[in-house]
C-alpha cells in the first residue's frame, strides 16, 4: 500500500462539483485496488479567498503544495475578479513555479458520445496534444504606457528559450514512439517572424534525432483546419503555448464537447509535483445547478494515476467513463438528461463491481 499525498483546489464554479466527485471515484478505485491509500488535503484558494483576501492563494502557496506529490485542481474563474488576475493568481504560478512544462491533452472520442463532426465513430478520432506550458505566449512580460489615451501604447512579449522550446519538442517525439509515430507540429513561421521560424528550426534539430518518427509541420490556421477535416489522421501534435491552448479547446470540441476534455500539467524531471485540471473552466452559467459534467475532471483523474505508476488503476476509470456513456447516463451538455451525482454513481457502481 503506497500512500499518495494530494493537494486539492476545488476552485471557483463548477470546479466545487467536479471535484468531490472526482475524489469519490478515486476512493472507491483505491478500495478496490489495495494499492492505494490517499491523502487528500483541500485548499480553499480561488475567487472566493480572492474576494476575502485580496489574493487568489497565500503568499507562501507554492511552498504549502511543494511537499505533495500531486496537485488536483478544478476550475479557475469567476465573473466577480478579472480573468487575468485570477489565472496569474493561482493556476499559471503552479504551472511556471513547478516547471510543469508538458501541458498533456488527450483527444480522444469515446463510445456513447457524439462528435459534432459527422463520419466519426468511437476511436477514430484519438490523438494527444502536448502543449507548452512555461513559457511562449504566456509570458507576463510587458507593459502599458499611457493607460486610456489616445496614444497608449501596450506590449506583450512573446518567450522562447532554446531550452524550454526543445524539451517540449523532445517529450513529444519520446511520446510519439509509444504510439503511432508521428508528430505534428504547430507553426505560424510565416507571419510571426522571429519566434516561430526559432520554434521550426528547433522542430527539425529534434526530428533528426528522430528518424523513426514521422513529421509534419503546420501553420496553426491550417492545423485548425486539419483538426476538423482530418482528426483521424493525428497521433501527437506539439505546440506553442497559445497555439496549444486554443487547440485543445476545438480538440474538445470535436471529442463532443470540452466537459470531456482532461489535462495533465506535468512536470517530467520530477522535482516538483505535477498538477492534474480538466480543460474546462468555472462555467459560471451551470454552476450550482448538478449538472456539471465530471467526465473530464475523471479523465484526469485516470492521466493522475497513470503519472504515479498505477496504470491498472487509470484505466479502470476509463472503463467506467465508456460504460456509462455507452448506457447513455450523461449529462445535458453531451444531450442526456444525467446529474452530476447520478454519472458519479454509475461510474462507482461499475468499478465496485468489476470482476
Ligand atoms: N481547469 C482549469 C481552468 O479553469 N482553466 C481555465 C483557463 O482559462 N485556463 C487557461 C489556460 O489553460 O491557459
Amino acid at each position: 500500500m503506497r500512500r499518495v499525498k494530494v493537494a486539492v483546489i476545488p476552485g471557483d464554479g463548477i470546479g466545487q462539483e467536479v471535484v468531490p466527485a472526482a475524489l469519490t471515484v478515486l476512493q472507491h478505485v483505491a478500495s478496490r485496488s489495495q494499492r492505494i491509500a490517499w491523502e487528500f488535503t483541500e485548499f480553499p484558494w480561488g475567487s472566493q479567498y480572492f474576494v476575502d483576501h485580496g489574493v487568489m492563494m497565500p503568499d507562501d502557496g507554492l511552498d504549502q503544495l511543494r511537499r505533495f506529490d500531486v496537485i488536483f485542481l478544478g476550475a479557475v474563474g469567476d465573473p466577480r475578479v478579472p480573468d487575468h488576475v485570477s489565472l496569474w493568481g493561482l493556476l499559471l504560478p503552479i504551472r511556471r513555479g513547478f516547471d510543469q512544462y508538458v501541458n498533456l491533452r488527450p483527444v480522444k472520442l469515446l463510445p456513447g458520445v457524439e462528435s459534432p463532426l459527422k463520419g466519426y465513430g468511437p476511436g477514430s478520432i484519438d490523438f494527444v496534444v502536448i502543449r507548452e506550458n512555461t513559457e511562449g505566449e504566456y509570458s507576463n512580460i510587458g507593459g502599458r504606457l499611457r493607460p486610456g489615451t489616445p496614444d497608449e501604447i501596450v506590449i506583450q512579449n512573446s518567450v522562447f528559450t532554446r531550452k524550454g522550446t526543445e524539451r517540449v519538442i523532445r517529450y513529444a517525439f519520446e511520446r510519439a514512439r509509444r504510439s503511432r509515430k508521428l508528430v505534428t507540429g504547430a507553426t505560424k513561421s510565416n507571419g510571426i517572424n522571429y519566434t516561430m521560424p526559432f520554434w521550426d528550426e528547433v522542430f527539425r534539430a529534434v526530428a533528426a534525432e528522430y528518424p523513426d518518427v514521422k513529421t509534419q509541420l503546420y501553420h496553426i490556421d491550417a492545423l485548425a483546419a486539419y483538426f476538423v477535416t482530418r482528426p483521424d489522421t493525428f497521433d501527437v501534435v506539439v505546440a506553442s503555448n497559445l497555439f496549444g491552448d486554443i487547440l485543445t479547446d476545438l480538440g474538445g470540441a470535436i471529442q463532443g464537447g470540452i466537459g470531456m476534455a482532461a489535462a495533465a500539467n506535468i512536470n517530467p524531471d520530477g522535482q516538483y509535483p505535477s498538477m492534474f485540471e480538466p480543460v474546462h473552466g468555472s462555467a459560471p452559467d451551470i454552476a450550482g445547478q448538478g449538472i456539471a459534467n465530471p467526465v473530464g475532471q475523471l479523465w484526469t483523474a485516470s492521466l493522475m494515476l497513470d503519472h504515479l505508476g498505477f496504470l491498472e488503476e487509470g484505466s479502470w476509470i476509463l472503463k467506467a467513463i465508456e460504460a456509462t456513456l455507452e448506457d447513455g447516463v450523461k449529462t445535458p451538455d453531451l444531450g442526456g438528461t444525467a446529474r452530476t451525482h447520478e454519472v458519479i454513481e454509475h461510474i462507482v457502481s461499475y468499478i465496485d463491481s468489476m470482476p
